[in-house]
């Protein structure tokens, strides 16, 4: 077993962001990119990573300097590259004043997050901030030790207001529609419920720039971190593995300069949302509609999955028939060629993605990934039976029992509510019904749509009797 840990090798650069969320994702992408936006042109970037929940990250990564590994995985060969743009990590729950400082130092810059799509607190299916969302309401009532992203922001934007010292720029990057001005949207939402004139002064001095970002990075498990340290000799429990592909699309506003992450090859635009959507439809899309399906049958990973002839034609299927022809293309990109190089990835089985990793979360994904395309085909006269396949799929998924009879272990912030639901009905059709009634992930008309809810209820019956393999053969018939 080894023992010894990575050290910082070089002087750790000055603070000029702070980051929400130090998960595997952000370690993999965000901390990457700035790393080598400082190697080419320098720059006083270093980030303070914030957990806002646990004090894993800060326990991994304190004893090494905020340095860590990135493993490159590609088709069986490995790169391991240390990281050391994150200079330390903070545990907001176990000192908020600390956090909100580092955010008020001036040297902060930039405020980006990656705090999964639940922490937004925000109602899914309309974007709106969530106002009886328990930390919201925690935060409106102790706005100086918030728990909230939003909180923490308001907070933070407050003193800065105070000490005339200008404000940060704010940067999701988070697998959200429009996630600049969803990310607004909450955090203006919130100041106008404390203070309308901070509210006021936010709205007109901070910039929101919206982000496509792409990176398939599963969990890291115990095993890669024994195989990084048959590699490398260092023991390192931060060290994230993912592949080689990554994307970062970015909208160009900012409010006092940012790395030079070009030099990385991020791609400065005007508008995101072309890249958003392609993004979130083509690859979210079908890695939604595959983690149900796929757990259903049996499939641990995705790669798994898709080895299966008739998942990976689902696919196919799906961008050709359902998704691409609601996505504009974007400028620049290939639609055809850019699904087809997401099966490729998906077909990596170096990359273990897990199935049931995936299926997190999803009454606060599905509505970008698969409602807002079925909204978009319905509205066109299509009825698309795969996608609402896929709906039927999470529907099975979220009532809690696999087609062995065995219990799934679902992580949703709604899953006690929406296993009660299906529970609580008996036949498809009922379940169906009951399950669109959940307005946190279905808008109404969708959910009041015949047609929708007749081929979502075709679909439950079919994998109630036949099972998720079937019903994917059937689709494909
Ligand atoms: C995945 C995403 O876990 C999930 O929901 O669909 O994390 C996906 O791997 C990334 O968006 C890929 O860029």
């Amino acid at each position: 077993m080894t023992v010894t840990r990575l050290t910082r090798q070089s002087p750790a650069p000055q603070r000029g962001i702070v980051h929400l969320g130090p998960g595997a994702f952000f370690r993999a992408f965000n901390a990457v990119y700035t790393q080598e936006a400082m190697e080419a042109h320098g720059g006083d970037w270093g980030i303070t990573a914030v957990s806002l929940r646990s004090p894993t990250a800060r326990d991994q990564m304190q004893p090494q300097d905020g340095c860590f590994t990135s493993a490159t995985l590609a088709s069986g060969t490995v790169k391991d590259t240390v990281i050391g743009s994150i200079t330390d990590v903070l545990v907001a729950p176990e000192n908020p004043s600390n956090v909100i400082s580092a955010m008020v130092d001036p040297g902060t810059r930039i405020v980006s997050m990656t705090i999964t799509e639940k922490g937004y607190c925000h109602h899914p299916a309309s974007g709106e901030i969530n106002l009886d969302h328990p930390d919201i309401v925690h935060d409106l009532a102790n706005p100086d030790t918030p728990r909230s992203a939003p909180g923490f922001i308001v907070a933070a934007l407050a003193q800065r207001r105070a000490k005339n010292v200008g404000p940060f720029t704010v940067l999701s990057c988070d697998n959200l529609p429009s996630n600049g001005a969803l990310a607004r949207g909450v955090v203006l939402g919130f100041a106008r419920a404390l203070d309308p004139d901070l509210a006021n002064w936010i709205a007109q001095n901070v910039p929101f720039p919206a982000t496509m970002v792409d990176r398939i990075t599963p969990a890291t498990t115990a095993q890669d971190v024994a195989d990084l340290g048959e590699r490398s000799g260092f023991h390192d429990p931060a060290c994230v593995v993912h592949e080689a592909f990554r994307q970062w699309v970015i909208e160009d506003n900012f409010a006092d300069g940012r790395p030079q992450w070009q030099v990385a090859g991020v791609q400065f635009v005007g508008n995101v949302d072309a890249h958003e959507l392609m993004k979130l439809r083509c690859l979210n899309g079908t890695h939604s509609t595959l983690a149900y399906l796929g757990y259903l049958a049996g499939y641990q990973t995705i790669a798994e999955t898709v080895a299966d002839p008739a998942f990976a034609k689902l696919c196919e299927i799906l961008w050709r028939d359902e998704i691409i022809p609601t996505v504009p293309e974007p400028e620049g990109e290939d639609l055809t060629a850019y699904c087809a190089t997401l099966l490729a990835r998906y077909r990596d089985t170096s990359i273990q993605h897990k199935t049931w990793q995936i299926a997190m979360d999803g009454s606060q994904k599905l509505p970008q990934r698969l409602l807002g395309t079925i909204r978009d085909n319905l509205d066109k006269g299509v009825v698309p039976s795969g996608l609402c396949l896929a709906v039927a799929a999470w529907m099975r998924y979220v009532g809690g029992i696999d087609e062995k009879g065995q219990a799934i272990d679902v992580r949703d912030p709604l899953a006690d509510r929406l296993k009660s639901v299906s529970d609580q009905a008996n036949s498809a059709a009922d379940k169906v019904h009951a399950l669109m009634a959940t307005p946190e992930v279905f808008d109404a008309a969708l959910a009041q749509n015949n047609a929708f809810q007749e081929a979502v209820t075709l679909a439950y019956e079919t994998l109630v009797q036949h099972g998720a393999k079937r019903a994917v053969q059937t689709y494909l018939a």
